[in-house]
């Protein structure tokens, strides 16, 4: 059977914004309450998805979150009509408006956790939406995640869409940002990685809390099924986490037999990329190709700064390999030259680059590979995805429009306060769930 990856990106919703709300991301504590372009950020992810599309890939999205959740809000004991909750919260509670106001479903990444079902035993697709529980902003990204996914991937012949794990600092999960899949170029054969940052009720780090929990990884995997030489379990370097790592794909990508990661990124690396090696090689009969970049030629802040980890490594048509990376790499002397080394050195697949300006994303900490969740689907399971998500170029031009149509260029944190905006993307999200023919999905529409 024939595999391939589709990315699903995050389309940026029209209430992007610098709150400052995660907790050991640099770049969102450094923004807080900075302007925003809700309409550039669209525009910027939004190209992203086509320059891949026009690749030969198969590029997906999924549509933002409704926001602000004022459901939230009454739970917490705001009471009266929207425009009285609204007007309350902004005055008495704005970091806590500011948290259910969040963009921040856009980075995909983060939406679930997937294995492919020729990974699994019992041969389906499996999905586990992120809890999120980290930061509260996130965590009430979870259900209506399951939601989307339910409606994406609803044949229950092929795919397994579970619950989002208990919501308890034990299970504390991150989804696919920790997790990569080493697998064969033909991609019917592979080891899913999953990289935690701490164990049960230990804390590994002294400055930020390490967002994933082991015991959220192994429940994973119990219960996707998934075969028993298919997976491996990595730990994160701590002291990486304190420098700003909030999560293992600032530090480290991958791409079939490529290996792309910092000599800081694991806990006794050496040993584990030993036994990574051997492993990948049981299982695909190929060698997994590691590339790890040393402290001397770029620091693990510099690593941050530039997200060169957080670039998206793709296989072309050709079978040649290329490296989407943001604007903030090129504009590196270390990170650039890193990535020039890496595609004129023949022993590594990858051979060309592409800068990409995702800064509006970036600086709340989201880089390219942040933006999008790889689903591994054979040609019969993709047939079976709800088709209105996949990029096409008429559904770029209409989304094009579409975002010219209902953004607004900018917002200040002033702006979360103004009554009109709450209606503004009620009308954008109404249209955008038309436009991608999932009916009537969203909370105010119901
Ligand atoms: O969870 N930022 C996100 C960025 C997520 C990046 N994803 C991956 N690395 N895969 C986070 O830290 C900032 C929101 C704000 O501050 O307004 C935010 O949530």
């Amino acid at each position: 059977m024939s595999y391939r990856e589709v990315n699903f990106d995050g389309l940026v919703g029209p209430n992007h914004n610098y709150a400052g709300l995660a907790a050991g991301n640099l770049a969102s504590s450094k923004n807080s309450n900075c302007t925003s372009y809700p309409r550039q950020a669209a525009l910027q992810g939004l190209e992203k998805m086509k320059f891949l599309h026009d690749q030969g890939l198969t590029q997906g999205l999924l549509p933002p979150q409704q926001r602000p959740d004022l459901k939230i809000l009454r739970k917490l004991g705001f009471s009266g009509n929207d425009n009285q909750i609204l007007a309350k919260a902004y005055k008495l509670k704005p970091h806590l408006l500011a948290a259910v106001y969040s963009a921040s479903s856009m980075w995909t990444a983060n939406c679930a956790t997937i294995t492919p079902s020729c990974d699994t035993k019992d041969n389906k697709v499996h999905l586990t939406p992120a809890n999120l529980i980290s930061n509260f902003h996130r965590s009430i990204e979870a259900d209506f995640s399951q939601t989307l996914l339910k409606k994406i991937f609803k044949n229950s012949k092929h795919f397994k869409v579970h619950n989002p794990l208990p919501k308890s600092d034990s299970f504390s999960d991150e989804g696919a940002a920790n997790h990569m899949r080493l697998s064969s170029k033909s991609l019917d054969s592979g080891i899913g990685l999953f990289v935690y940052g701490r164990q049960a009720k230990t804390s590994s780090t002294k400055k930020f809390i390490a967002r994933q929990n082991l015991t959220a990884s192994e429940q994973v995997i119990f219960s996707h099924n998934i075969k028993t030489e298919c997976y491996q379990l990595a730990q994160q370097n701590p002291s990486a986490i304190d420098f700003g790592v909030f999560h293992n794909d600032v530090i480290s990508t991958s791409n079939e037999n490529f290996l792309f990661t910092h000599q800081e990124a694991f806990t006794k690396q050496k040993d584990f990329l030993k036994e990574l090696q051997e492993n990948y090689y049981r299982v695909t009969n190929q060698e997994l190709l590691i590339k790890s970049i040393s402290n001397s030629d770029l620091s693990v802040k510099e690593a941050i700064k530039t997200y060169i980890f957080n670039t998206q490594i793709v296989t072309l048509g050709s079978g040649q390999m290329k490296i989407i990376a943001p604007t903030e790499c090129e504009n590196s002397p270390e990170a650039s030259k890193i990535i020039l080394d890496l595609i004129s050195d023949n022993s590594y697949p990858v051979s060309s680059v592409k800068y990409l300006d995702l800064k509006q994303s970036m600086s709340n900490g989201g880089g390219p590979a942040c933006l999008r969740l790889r689903v591994t689907l054979s040609k019969e399971e993709l047939d079976q995805i709800h088709q209105g998500v996949l990029i096409t170029d008429s559904l770029y031009i209409k989304l094009k429009a579409w975002i010219n149509r209902h953004y607004r260029e900018e917002l200040n944190p002033i702006d979360l306060g103004d009554p009109l905006l709450i209606g503004e993307i009620h009308n954008a999200l109404d249209e955008l769930s038309q436009i991608l023919h999932l009916g009537n999905i969203y909370p105010f529409q119901k």
